[in-house]
C-alpha cells in the first residue's frame, strides 16, 4: 500500500502537526482546545485524518501515532507554559486502538509528569462506542485519572449505540455535541430537540457540555440560549497551527 509506506515515513520525517481548534465560553473567551493530527506530505499538500487514521489502526501504526501525538501536545503545552500562557486545556482524541490497554494513558501521564504540566492541562476525548467496549482495567486506569484531575470527555456525543446508563458508571467530566445535532438544528425541530435534550442531561450530571461544529450565527444564539458551556466550530476558529494560536491566547483579555 502506497499510503501506508509514505505515512510510515511521515512519522520519522517530521510531516506530522498538531493542530488545535479553540473552544470558546459564553463570554467568548478561548477557554481551552482540540487537538488535531494533521500530515503535510513533502510532495505539498495535506492528508486528512479521516483518511490515514484507518489506514493507521488497519496497520497498526496507531500506537506510533498515538506516541507521537503526546509528546507533540505536551511539548507545546510546555512551550506555551514558559510564555505564560497557562490554564488552557487541550484535548487530545484517542481511538479504539489507544484504549486496547492502559499503555497509551500510561504513556500520557508520564508525559504530563516528565514535561511538568498538571493533570489539567491535557484532557483525552474518546467516543461512546469506544468507552463502553474499553475492558476492566482500562476502565479502571480511566477512573484513577478522572480522580487525578483529567477531563475525559465522550465525543460525537449521540452517535453511538451504547445506552445513556454508561453515563453514570463512567468517569466523564465533559460531552462533546456532535455536529449533526447543531448543523441543522436552527431550521429542524427534532434536531433542536435531541440538542436540548442532550444539555439538559449532561448539565443535571455535572457535565461540561461542549457544541462542535457552530458554522453560523443562528447556530451559535441557539447553542448559546441552551446554555452551552463550551463552543467549538469554523464560526469562531478552523484549527489552526501552534504559532498562530500563540497570538490569540496572549491577547486575550
Ligand atoms: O480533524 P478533522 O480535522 O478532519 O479530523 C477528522 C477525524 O480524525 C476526526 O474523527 C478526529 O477525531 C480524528 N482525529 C484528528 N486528530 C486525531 C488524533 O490525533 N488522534 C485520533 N485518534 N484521531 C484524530
Ligand atoms: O471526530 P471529532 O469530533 O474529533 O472531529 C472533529 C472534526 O470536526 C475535525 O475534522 C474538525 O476539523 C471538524 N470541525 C471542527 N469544527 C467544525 C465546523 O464548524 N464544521 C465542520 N464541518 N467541521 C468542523
Ligand atoms: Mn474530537
Ligand atoms: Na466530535
Amino acid at each position: 500500500h502506497e499510503l501506508l509506506k509514505r505515512l510510515e515515513n511521515a512519522i520519522d520525517q517530521d510531516e506530522l502537526a498538531l493542530h488545535f481548534q479553540p473552544q470558546i465560553s459564553r463570554s467568548g473567551r478561548i477557554e481551552s482546545m482540540e487537538a488535531l493530527l494533521r500530515w503535510f506530505p513533502a510532495g505539498g499538500g495535506m492528508v486528512s485524518p479521516a483518511e490515514f487514521i484507518p489506514l493507521a489502526e488497519r496497520f497498526g501504526l496507531m500506537e506510533r501515532l498515538g506516541s507521537w501525538s503526546i509528546d507533540a501536545l505536551c511539548t507545546q503545552q510546555a512551550v506555551w507554559k514558559t510564555q505564560g500562557l497557562t490554564g488552557y486545556r487541550v484535548d487530545l482524541n484517542l481511538s479504539g486502538e489507544h484504549l486496547r490497554s492502559t499503555a497509551m494513558l500510561e504513556k500520557l501521564e508520564k508525559a504530563i509528569q516528565r514535561h511538568q504540566l498538571s493533570m489539567r492541562d491535557v484532557g483525552i476525548e474518546i467516543t461512546e462506542n469506544v468507552l463502553v467496549r474499553a475492558d476492566e482495567t482500562v476502565k479502571a486506569y480511566l477512573q484513577t485519572l478522572y480522580h487525578r484531575g483529567m477531563k475525559i470527555a465522550i465525543d460525537d456525543f449521540g452517535t453511538g449505540y451504547s445506552s445513556l446508563a454508561y453515563l453514570k458508571q463512567f468517569p466523564v467530566t465533559s460531552l462533546k455535541i456532535d455536529r449533526t445535532f447543531v448543523v441543522d438544528a436552527p431550521d429542524n425541530l427534532q434536531d433542536r430537540a435531541i440538542l436540548a435534550g442532550i444539555v439538559f442531561i449532561g448539565h443535571r450530571l455535572g457535565l461540561e457540555v461542549i457544541a462542535e461544529g457552530v458554522e453560523t450565527s443562528e447556530q451559535l444564539e441557539l447553542v448559546n440560549e441552551l446554555n452551552v458551556d463550551l463552543v467549538q466550530g469554523f464560526y469562531y476558529f478552523r484549527s489552526m497551527p501552534a504559532e498562530r494560536i500563540t497570538p490569540l491566547l496572549e491577547t486575550q483579555p
